[in-house]
């Protein structure tokens, strides 16, 4: 059996929209963190046939067996026992399938020998799922063109910034991101204008990292979050995240941020809020988020490395 762990990141330049090519390619640059604090724990192990066995139950997932199949036509990889669990909510908006990708493809390249080093682990997680392509690499992690591997930016220590998760639901979406993200690519009328804005935030995002450039990061982090999510909302049919929390949420962080904490928040496709800060203010962020009303538990997590095979 071989054991591999990984974590979720966050993209504070988001991914949504694909190229009309194979390959599951993002139709923009994006770039994320890695979350130190939430871990995926994957085990591979030799089997009679595939089993799949997610959070200690039986299940069964076409995006897996399509990506197994693509696998199998490159390499020798013998039927397998994937045994995986999250210490987080599942497909709430908080990357599962990130990590869940980005720990087996590790766990398998280890476990069969495929000989791959992180760059090709990186794009064989991206075929699953894009953002797994990040959770190779620990700390700030970009994912761009032409060859839409994941690079790291900068380790975690550059910058050690925290993140405070306030989680509003533990309810699985309604929608999942690679549905959502081709109804946006159709239907919003103003998707264009988000893939054009995304170089530019890339851009600025990027500068601001290597800056440790707080306040530069935040405006263009939250504003590129909320562009995507107008993206959401105007697709038809709608794509509605948020609960009643989620608002009250946000709200809480530029409040805190009135009263002069280093902190802005972040959401993806669900409606856990992901609050970035300064170390200075993760306590006061923690407090205000857990006392917020519809808030079920806040997570806090430092940055974290990146995906690992362990003994
Ligand atoms: C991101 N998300 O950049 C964005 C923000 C969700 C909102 O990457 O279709 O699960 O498997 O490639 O990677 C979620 O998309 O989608 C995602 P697929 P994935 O983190």
């Amino acid at each position: 059996m071989t054991t591999a762990h990984a974590h979720p990141n966050i993209a504070l330049v988001k991914y949504w929209g694909k190229q009309e090519k194979p390959g599951n390619l993002p139709a923009t640059p994006n770039l994320s963190i890695s979350l130190a604090g939430l871990t995926t724990v994957t085990h591979v192990s030799d089997a009679p046939s595939d089993t799949f066995i997610l959070n200690s139950k039986e299940t069964s997932d076409p995006k897996l067996v399509r990506w197994l199949e693509a696998l199998r036509g490159t390499f020798d990889v013998p039927p397998l026992q994937i045994d995986s669990g999250n210490d987080f909510p599942t497909s709430a908006g908080l990357a599962s399938s990130a990590s869940g990708f980005a720990a087996l493809i590790t766990a398998i390249n280890a476990h069969c020998d495929l000989g791959l080093n992180q760059e090709m682990c990186s794009e064989w997680a991206r075929v699953g799922s894009a953002s797994a392509a990040r959770s190779i690499f620990g700390g700030f992690v970009a994912l761009v063109p032409p060859q839409w591997q994941a690079i790291p930016m900068a380790k975690r220590d550059h910058w050690p910034l925290e993140v405070v998760v306030a989680v509003t639901s533990n309810e699985p979406k309604s929608v999942n991101s690679g549905e959502g993200m081709e109804r946006s690519r159709l239907t919003s009328p103003y998707y264009n204008a988000w893939v054009r804005d995304a170089t530019t935030d890339f851009a600025a995002a990027s500068e601001a990292i290597e800056r440790r450039d707080f306040l530069s990061l935040a405006a263009v982090a939250e504003l590129n979050c909320l562009k995507m999510h107008s993206i959401m909302l105007t697709s038809q049919p709608t794509l509605s995240y948020w609960t009643p929390a989620s608002i009250a949420c946000m709200d809480r962080v530029r409040s805190l941020r009135e009263e002069g904490h280093d902190v802005f928040f972040t959401v993806d496709a669900g409606p856990q809020i992901k609050a970035v800060c300064l170390p200075a203010s993760a306590d006061a962020v923690a407090s205000a988020l857990s006392e917020t009303p519809g808030v079920l538990e806040v997570i806090r997590s430092s940055l974290g490395e990146g995906a690992r095979v362990v003994l």
